[in-house]
């Protein structure tokens, strides 16, 4: 079986910024207040969060005689990086590829010496409950915008698990260090950060800009997704930077003008968005979306 250190070099070796180990028990606080959240109806149109909302937050359900789960975290925060038509984590290659490969090479890494060992690779494709976790193995805290915050790289991440069912120590839970700042509930324009710790999806302008199609708003100048409560958080004022090539070159999309998005027919677009954060946004939507963000006119 591989050392902690071992693994924890690997795996910086392949541009992982943070991870931490904990044990693969049960969540039950974080259940609880999920499951108040579900029937308080804030996962709007997002039905598939219901779906075994208990084995969200239960490792083992997803992988049998589950022990550890290996939290990781990649930084996707370059200075240079202008993505003003979307979020930032829209700007390079979509973070479930880059990550889900990363986990399969530190799996690889793990079995050269211990080829029985069980494990299941997450990133936001399972059932679970990732933010979370993650403090839980120590990468950092829960921040009043409800994402995980690091002391180094803020929370300009994204996080993947690898579950296993082997023992290791787990590391210690990071401390919330919000104080009494409420800088992103303040310049939530549409109100989504709510003060008790919790989103109300429904309002938060990167649900809006993905999954709803019935209510016309103004997307404040994005077409996916919104940063605005990362960009006002003070733990982002000056991160540690991105390391990661396949986060640092721009994909054809976020490379583009508002011009050249307005030019583009459906399959231009279709070719272009493949294993980028577009893929999950089709055309029908984009379109709507460059009305909703102010870059085109509603008659174009
Ligand atoms: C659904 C989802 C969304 C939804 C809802 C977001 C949300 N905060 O819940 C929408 C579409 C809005 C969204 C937006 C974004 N997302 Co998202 N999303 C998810 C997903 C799939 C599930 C999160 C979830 O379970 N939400 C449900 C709520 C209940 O969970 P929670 O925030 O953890 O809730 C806890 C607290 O709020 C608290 N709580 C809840 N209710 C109450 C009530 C009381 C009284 C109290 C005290 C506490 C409390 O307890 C809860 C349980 O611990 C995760 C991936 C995953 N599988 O985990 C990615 C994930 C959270 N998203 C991610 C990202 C990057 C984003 C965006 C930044 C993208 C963008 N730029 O547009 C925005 C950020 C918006 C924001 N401020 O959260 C990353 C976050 C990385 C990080 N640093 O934390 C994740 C982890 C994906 C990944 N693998 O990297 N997302």
């Amino acid at each position: 079986m591989r050392t902690k250190e071992a693994i924890r070099s690997f795996a910086h070796s392949l541009n992982i910024d943070l991870i931490g180990f904990t044990d693969a028990l049960p969540l039950r606080a974080d259940a609880a207040s999920f499951q108040t959240w579900l029937e308080a109806g804030m996962q709007g149109g997002m039905h598939w969060l219901e779906r075994r909302p208990l084995a969200r937050h239960d490792p083992a359900d997803l992988l049998e005689g589950a022990q550890t789960v290996i939290c990781v975290a990649v930084s996707y925060h370059a200075a240079h990086q202008s993505a003003p038509h979307a979020a930032r984590y829209a700007y390079g290659r979509d973070y479930h590829v880059v990550l889900a490969d990363k986990l399969a090479q530190v799996l690889a890494f793990l079995r050269q010496a211990d080829p029985d060992i069980q494990a299941k690779i997450c990133v936001d494709t399972s059932p679970l409950a990732e933010k979370p976790l993650a403090v839980k193995a120590g990468l950092g805290w829960q921040g009043r915008n409800t994402l995980l915050i690091n002391d180094c790289f803020g929370s300009w991440l994204c996080l993947g698990e690898l579950i296993i069912d082997r023992a290791y120590a787990p590391d210690s839970p990071a401390q919330k260090r919000c104080g009494s700042c409420r800088a992103c509930i303040e310049a939530c324009p549409t109100g989504a950060i709510r003060t008790d710790g919790s989103l109300d999806a429904v309002r938060c302008l990167s649900y809006i800009s993905s999954y709803d199609d019935e209510e016309p708003c103004d997307l404040h100048g994005t077409i996916l997704g919104c940063d605005i409560c990362q960009s006002v958080c003070p733990f982002n004022r000056r991160p540690l930077s991105c390391r990661e090539e396949a986060f640092l070159q721009p994909n054809p999309l976020t490379g583009s003008t508002a011009q050249k998005l307005i030019a583009l027919n459906q399959e231009a677009y279709e070719a272009m968005r493949r294993d980028t954060a577009f893929c999950r946004l089709p055309y029908a939507r984009f379109r709507r979306n460059l009305v909703r963000a102010g870059l085109m006119p509603p008659s174009a």
